[in-house]
């Protein structure tokens, strides 16, 4: 994100969002889990009027997935190289059940949901996207996790023979990509792991076999290809705050009101955009979620807690 945003102008692409539900069956990958959609969540928070869906060769054709090469079109020519399957998970840290797991095995018995999210990248691009998957809290509490996990890791695959972007230099990132979560922000009903997007399995430049979407939040936030989450009592070291803290906070929400040290955040251009049309709009507070999400943070100075 650094050097890319200082060397390509691209960078200034935008965002927006909000969600909606709705009640498709999963099509794909977790078709044989037999799990079916029935969202159980009744809050609607409405998207806007031009919060039209993103078309989806623009969702599966842009992306932002280091291991894969750092131009937007890398992933797409590139993630073919890797294996999904089998895919474990382990899990690790303050929970009663550890070890690792069949991914299988870890979405039994949860039914996929659709949600389609805005999704804000902190290079002031935005998406609308109809992502499928799961309470990312449902997730969690399988593993019972103790009172003393505060925070959630998510750790991403490191594999360079598949990942030709964690060969040799590129990004700066020390692989794996690491994020993570404050215990309460990842037990949000808005939180989900997604395992498909329009209907489909979820393409392997958007993050399979799953991938974790926090909508709120920056678009760095939501990890992908994810092999291992981690309950601990401190806040995890997390890659792009590791690599750059004044640029890149832990907490990362939303928010137009604090600037990128080389851009605003006020404005963002919603996909697609182009050189004559750049379809800017305003970015809202917690990327239009504040009225679900603004409790979560409210006896922070979220200036600081950037
Ligand atoms: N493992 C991993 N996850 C990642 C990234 C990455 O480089 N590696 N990029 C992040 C960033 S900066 C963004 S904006 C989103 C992009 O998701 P998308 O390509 O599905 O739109 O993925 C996030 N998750
Ligand atoms: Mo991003």
């Amino acid at each position: 994100m650094i050097r890319r945003a200082v060397r390509d102008p691209r960078w200034y692409e935008i965002t927006q969002e909000s969600f909606v539900l709705s009640r498709r069956k999963m099509t794909g990958l977790l078709a044989g889990a037999g799990a079916i959609v029935m969202t159980p969540i009744a809050a609607q928070a409405a998207l806007q009027p031009d919060d039209a869906q993103t078309p989806e060769e623009l969702v599966t054709g842009y992306n932002n997935f280091y291991e894969f090469g750092m131009d937007k079109g890398d992933p797409a020519a590139n993630a073919h190289q890797l294996t999904t399957t089998p895919w474990t998970v382990e899990i690790a840290g303050a929970a009663k059940k550890t070890g690792t797991f069949d991914i299988a095995d870890v979405l039994k018995g949860i039914a996929v949901e659709e949600r389609v999210y805005r999704f804000r990248c902190v290079e002031a691009w935005s998406m609308v996207v109809p992502w499928m998957g799961v309470p990312l809290a449902k997730v969690l509490s399988k593993f019972e996790p103790n009172s003393n996990a505060k925070y959630v890791e998510f750790t991403t695959l490191k594999r360079p023979s598949e990942m030709p972007g964690q060969r040799g230099f590129g990004s700066g990132i020390d692989w794996p990509y690491v994020e993570g979560l404050r215990m309460d922000e990842a037990m949000h009903p808005l939180a989900i792991m997604v395992t498909g997007l329009y209907g489909k399995p979820l393409p392997k430049q958007n993050g399979a076999p799953w991938r974790l979407m926090v909508p709120w939040k920056y678009g760095f936030k939501s990890g992908k290809s994810i092999v291992k989450i981690r309950f601990t009592e401190r806040q995890p070291r997390t890659s792009w705050n590791v690599l750059a803290p004044q640029e890149y906070g832990f907490y990362a929400n939303v928010n137009p009101a604090v600037d990128h040290p080389r851009w605003s955040q006020a404005k963002e251009r919603r996909l697609p955009s182009t050189l004559f049309s750049p379809n800017w709009r305003e970015t809202l507070p917690f990327n239009g979620y504040a009225d679900e999400v603004a409790s979560l943070y409210a006896s922070m100075d979220l200036r600081c807690y950037h």
